[in-house]
């Protein structure tokens, strides 16, 4: 019994590491590359000031909630400042049916970097709030700021836009901002998260997308915030979560990115980007694998500037940038 177990094991490594190097003739995948002769990271030029600015600029528009006109505002800022940086935009507007059957006018914001490139890396984050503080004490029913969550991700890659546009390295990036990540009552159902990503899994803006692999950066802003390994991540592509948070080692960046897995969190953007589009992605969220919680100001009126750290936003920003770097040909 006990060797045929065995046996199992060897069958599945053999078969694992086929389909890993097995790369159909092409570019082997710069993950496979770097493991055989791992070269450390070198820091990218990201400006954390910048990175907080653009936090700061989405949070005056108010909360950002679909159907309202501070959602409205703020999706037009967001892509103009891509196709400032000359990313190539195309903006997939929709109407989806919400948990309360509240049609939510919603628009998933794409920018493409070297839209010819067939090596791409995506990064991705969600640019709408929350329309209520359930987790508060007070004003419960009052949509929330969203500097942590939703800002934060957006800003850092709008900085990452910004400097890709100075380095103008040779690799395809898309960048996702999606829309109704957030959209859930009270206690809500985890289909009622991600409306968003879900529909452009489903209608891909173009046909027969793809991408090496995905990062989902959500709340990546509050000081000492702490990025476990998340749960769905490491089910879908626990590869790129050790290549990510290698990187963050080799940049000092150890500190926020933690060793530890976290337990089963929730459902967000990234699952349907792994399930439905197929591209293996990970998240790198704030999530405390003491407590195993989210931050105290996590869906309260407390996610707002105050929480927001300029250093955390670096330690994401470079780590990720310089990802996407070593990607490059
Ligand atoms: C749920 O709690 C279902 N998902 C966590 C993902 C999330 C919520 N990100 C931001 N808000
Ligand atoms: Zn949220």
């Amino acid at each position: 019994m006990v060797q045929f177990g065995n046996l199992k094991i060897k069958v599945a490594i053999v078969f694992a590491a086929t389909a890993l190097f097995a790369c159909g003739g092409g570019e082997k995948p710069a993950l496979v590359k770097k493991a055989e002769e791992r070269v450390k990271a070198t820091r990218p030029e990201f400006s954390g000031d910048s990175a907080y600015n653009f936090v700061q600029k989405q949070v005056d528009f108010g909360p950002r909630v679909p159907n309202t006109t501070a959602h409205v505002a703020c999706g037009n800022f967001l892509a103009a400042q891509l196709a400032r940086f000359d990313f190539e935009v195309i903006e997939q507007q929709t109407q989806v049916v919400a948990f309360d059957q509240t049609k939510l006018n919603i628009k998933n914001i794409i920018g493409a970097y070297k839209p010819e490139l067939n090596n791409r890396v995506l990064l991705f984050a969600h640019w709408d709030t929350r329309p209520n503080a359930d987790q508060d004490e007070e004003r419960q029913s009052e949509p929330i700021l969203g500097a942590n969550d939703g800002a934060s991700g957006v800003g850092v890659l709008l900085e990452i836009a910004r400097q890709i546009q100075k380095a103008k390295p040779t690799i395809g990036v898309d960048i996702i901002f999606f829309d109704a990540e957030d959209y859930a009552g009270p206690n809500g159902s985890t289909e009622d998260y991600c409306l968003g990503s879900q529909y452009w899994a489903k209608n891909m803006h173009k046909i027969g997308y793809s991408a090496n692999f995905g990062i989902l950066l959500d709340m990546v802003g509050a000081k000492d915030a702490i990025f476990a390994k998340e749960y769905n991540s490491m089910v879908y592509a626990s590869a790129y979560v050790h290549h990510v948070w290698n990187i963050a080692d080799d940049l000092n960046h150890g500190k926020y990115f933690d060793d530890q897995t976290t337990r089963h969190v929730g459902i967000d953007d990234h699952v349907y980007v792994n399930t439905l589009a197929k591209i293996p992605s990970i998240d790198i969220i704030q999530f405390d694998p003491e407590t195993r919680s989210f931050a105290p100001h996590w869906h309260t009126h407390d996610d707002n500037m105050d929480i927001i750290d300029t250093q955390t936003l670096v330690a994401v920003g470079e780590t990720v940038l310089a990802t996407v770097l070593m990607e490059a040909n």
